[in-house]
């Protein structure tokens, strides 16, 4: 369909939302971030969110291949479900795709069924990948012609061009309309379409994303992808290997990284990264390399950057590594301390120890490298006396970098079950949990009607499959949980 030049306002108004469109030409495809809530039932509390950078690395092959693709990030939006349905179906599209996310499968479901009817329905992301029966025989999803297991690049591009090439392409799903049983295509000598060379992809095109760059702490700050997969196998982590196997590790080269830094520096005004992927510093070998070619290209003079990184790795990095990091930009690391309790650590096989934690956050906040720690309550199994040692860990961590250049912040969730992931597999086999309970993720208000400020600020990552996981009672949980909260809160609005 042609839709012609927009003349009204309300129609440039519907464009508005769906970043990258070209409004003039009829649209291919339009991928959706769905809301982590309907907030036509309750307004969004916070106004920021990550860009949803898988789906714009897709958006970007495929307009590159001349398709008419945006993205409609309703979660960033703060659009309920109704109104983002009516958003797509206004535009007409001949795809729609939706990255689906356990805690956001529901919402994505309801949005698949409020579809117009001759919308191709294209499905992918983690909950896709670790589902695919289920959701291929799952009513709302009768309009999907293709699930996409895995990164989407290459083979969307394809399915665009023909759908009817589903056939011939690996991990590319469907439900038998004859049979009604779930399909899968390929054919022999087309697994290299599963990873793509992450080298050759052309660099995300920012149009596509809602809220990035983005001004933060006096710069432009825009967020990138360095690597893909991770070698670990955390229990609880939807990233961890034994759920990925279609993803082959692999990092860009620095001159590629460099390059896209160097372009976004150029064309944007950026001088502040955040690389969002699973283990940017997780690996001395990547640690080395990234640390010489920054220094050869002084990013330090110019840039500020932050990662994720392994504490056991950053554990047998000497101190001038450490110094070269910093020198190089480095502002902040994020890395996945989880408990304070030794048995946990080893159950949810972390390869760490809280000792090694602490030396580790110290050596990095002396150098004045900022470290932002995740934790999380609840674990399966976890006792009270183990939550306890977590809260602890995180003050212990306050007070050993109180006098510190660097400042250490704790971020902590409620333990949430992920399908694929290897507690999935753990907690399914006791046969005490089914997959319908342990998906059963609802919404909870930690933020006591919208008055707790520091529940305010973290309110997308409040939810809860209601069951009591841990040995210690949920209240327990969500009591330690909110005095973690807003204890951090406090500190950083320096009111300790
Ligand atoms: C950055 C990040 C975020 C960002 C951006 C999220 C987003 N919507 O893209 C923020 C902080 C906003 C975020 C939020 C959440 N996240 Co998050 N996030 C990540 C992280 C660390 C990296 C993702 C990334 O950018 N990877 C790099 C790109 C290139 O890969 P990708 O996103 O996987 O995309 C590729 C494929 O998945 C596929 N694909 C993706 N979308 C689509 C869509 C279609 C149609 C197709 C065909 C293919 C396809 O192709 C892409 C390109 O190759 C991952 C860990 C991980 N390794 O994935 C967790 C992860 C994906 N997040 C997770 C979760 C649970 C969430 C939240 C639900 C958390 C919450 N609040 O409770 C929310 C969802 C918010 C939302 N609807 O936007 C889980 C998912 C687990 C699961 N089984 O569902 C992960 C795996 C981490 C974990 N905890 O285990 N997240
Ligand atoms: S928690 Fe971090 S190190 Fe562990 S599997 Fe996930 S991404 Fe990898």
């Amino acid at each position: 369909m042609q839709l012609g030049a927009p003349s009204n306002p309300s129609f440039n108004t519907l464009f508005d939302h769906i970043a990258g469109i070209d409004p003039a030409r009829s649209v291919d495809i339009v991928f959706v971030n769905a809301p982590l809530r309907d907030y036509a039932l309750r307004p969004r509390v916070n106004d920021f969110t990550l860009p949803v950078l898988g789906m714009a690395y897709i958006a970007t092959v495929a307009a590159e291949a001349g398709f008419n693709v945006g993205v409609l990030d309703a979660e960033a939006h703060g659009l309920g479900i109704a109104h983002t349905a009516a958003v797509v179906n206004a535009v007409a599209p001949r795809w729609v795709g939706l990255n689906l996310l356990a805690p956001t499968y529901e919402i994505s479901a309801h949005l698949a069924a409020a579809l117009d009817p001759g919308v191709k329905l294209l499905l992918g992301g983690h909950q896709a990948k670790a589902l695919p029966a289920r959701i291929l025989t799952d009513p709302r999803m009768a309009r999907c012609e293709a699930l996409v297991l895995g990164e989407g690049e290459t083979r969307v591009e394809r399915l665009l061009h023909d759908h009817r090439d589903r056939t011939g392409l690996p991990g590319v799903m469907w439900l038998d309309p004859i049979t009604h049983t779930p399909v899968t295509g390929g054919v022999p000598g087309t697994g290299h379409l599963l990873a793509p060379d992450i080298n050759a992809l052309p660099f995300v095109d920012r149009r596509f994303l809602t809220q990035d760059p983005r001004p933060d702490q006096g710069r432009q700050e825009a967020n990138m992808v360095g690597a893909r997969g991770c070698p670990y196998d955390c229990s609880f982590c939807g990233a961890a290997v034994s759920a990925n196997p279609d993803i082959t590790i692999r990092t860009r080269t620095p001159g590629n990284i460099l390059a896209e830094m160097h372009q976004l520096r150029d064309a944007h005004g950026v001088s502040a990264f955040r690389f969002v992927d699973d283990l940017f510093l997780g690996a001395r070998k990547v640690i080395r390399t990234m640390a010489d070619a920054f220094t050869e290209e002084k990013v330090g003079d110019w840039a500020a950057w932050d990662a994720t990184g392994r504490i056991n790795i950053l554990h047998r990095e000497p101190d001038h590594i450490l110094d070269t990091l910093r020198a190089n930009g480095l502002r902040e690391v994020a890395l996945g301390i989880e408990s304070g309790s030794e048995r946990v650590l080893s159950l949810i096989d972390k390869r760490i120890d809280p000792d090694t934690t602490l030396q580790v956050v110290r050596r990095l906040t002396e150098r004045g490298i900022n470290v932002k720690g995740y934790f999380i309550l609840g674990l399966p199994t976890e006792t009270t006396a183990e939550i306890d040692a977590t809260v602890a860990l995180v003050h212990r961590l306050w007070d050993t970098t109180d006098d510190l250049d660097g400042t250490f912040r704790a971020s902590a969730f409620e333990y949430r079950p992920y399908p694929g992931t290897p507690d999935w597999h753990r907690l399914t086999s006791t046969g005490r949990y089914t997959a319908d309970q342990l998906l059963d993720y609802t919404a909870v208000d930690l933020t006591a009607d919208g008055t707790e400020e520091s529940m305010r600020e973290r309110d997308e990552f409040n939810f809860s499959v209601n069951l009591q996981l841990s040995d210690a009672p949920i209240e327990h949980v969500r009591t330690r949980l909110l005095e973690l909260t807003r204890a951090q809160h406090d500190r950083k609005a320096g009111t300790r």
